[in-house]
């Protein structure tokens, strides 16, 4: 039997079936995966080969080739990584302009992280209700910025529900990851699209457990237009430590374009001369704020160049 598996607690894996059901599954014996030591083989977002028995559970004896997965470095084990999802088709990244700031920087990362990913983000900008005058305006320059450099962009207020409604196309019959800073409004996100779901909101957990990272549950939210939302707590960006430097400026769509036109095929835009980038940012072609975020990113690169990358 071959099932969707949407919900991981533990060892415990729930699958969905092409035909319907959810059974409970245990992962038979440990197979492992080529190309990657993770902490857990199975991801939600995995689809999967079942061996049920009488007890009405089952045996996941397989899985299918992943076509993308999202991993977080596992904090304890350093060369092992936890799967959070599998088999995802885009990234919904809610940000504030304010309650709380999202900085610019958090985007882009994300965003750099997601292309390498090959993800596509929507960029979806929340609380429009309590923005003032002049944080809208901010806002709309932001989303200016990005649906220039390629991005969709979609403004909306959770808490009211107005806006949402623009989100129901572009997530039906998708695997949507959900993304943003703690208390940007995912889970009253997913509530307005998912009623029955009944997300807590305000992060109450996230109060407890700052800095731990033992979260392991990750689950899928079924759509009933279909199509399912991940809201995994601990996701603040792309495992950004397996990006290589020579490609970061590829995860930069707009800078790339630019790219092109530098003297030196191998310039970092940093201090290179002939360099269009650093050109195009003085023209104000390319923002100084991605820029910012390009070199904050390169500047990691630097200070992690012995860590091991997998
Ligand atoms: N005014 C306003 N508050 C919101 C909006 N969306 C969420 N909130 C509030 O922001 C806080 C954090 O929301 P929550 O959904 O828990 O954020 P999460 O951490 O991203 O899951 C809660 O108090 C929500 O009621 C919105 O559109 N407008
Ligand atoms: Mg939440
Ligand atoms: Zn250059």
């Amino acid at each position: 039997m071959k099932g969707l598996v949407i919900k991981n607690t533990g060892s415990w894996y729930t699958v969905k079936t092409d035909d319907g059901q959810l059974i409970e599954s245990k992962i038979k014996g440990n197979f492992r995966l080529k190309g990657i030591r993770s902490t857990n083989p199975v991801a939600v977002g995995d689809h999967v080969q079942l061996i049920t028995n009488q007890e009405g559970t089952a045996f996941i004896s397989a899985i299918e080739d992943r076509r993308n997965y999202i991993v977080r470095k596992s904090p304890n084990l350093s060369k092992q990584s936890h799967i959070l999802a599998a088999n995802v088709d885009q990234a919904l990244l809610v940000v504030t302009v304010n309650y709380p700031q999202t900085s610019t920087t958090f985007i882009d990362r994300f965003l750099a992280g997601a292309e390498a990913y090959r993800v596509p983000v929507i960029l979806v900008f929340n609380k429009r209700d309590i923005l003032s005058e002049e944080e809208l305006h901010y806002e709309q320059m932001m989303r200016k910025l990005y649906e220039t450099i390629g991005y969709q962009c979609v403004e909306l207020s959770a808490a009211t529900g107005e806006g949402v409604e623009q989100l129901i196309p572009l997530i039906k019959d998708k695997i949507s990851l959900l993304s943003g800073n703690s208390g940007v409004g995912k889970s009253t996100l997913i509530n307005q699209l998912v009623p029955e779901a009944d997300q807590r909101t305000a992060e109450i957990s996230d109060a407890h457990n700052t800095g731990m990272h033992t979260t392991t549950f990750s689950e899928m939210i079924a759509l009933s237009a279909g199509g399912y939302l991940i809201d995994t707590p601990g996701i603040k960006g792309f495992g950004t430590f397996d990006i290589e430097k020579e490609e970061l400026t590829s995860y930069f769509k707009e800078i790339f374009r630019f790219s092109e036109n530098c003297r030196f095929s191998n310039c970092t835009h940093t201090h290179e001369p002939g360099c269009a980038v650093i050109r195009a940012v003085e023209d104000h072609y390319i923002a100084a704020s991605r820029y910012q975020s390009y070199l904050s990113m390169l500047e990691d690169k630097d200070e992690n160049k012995y860590r091991e990358s997998f």
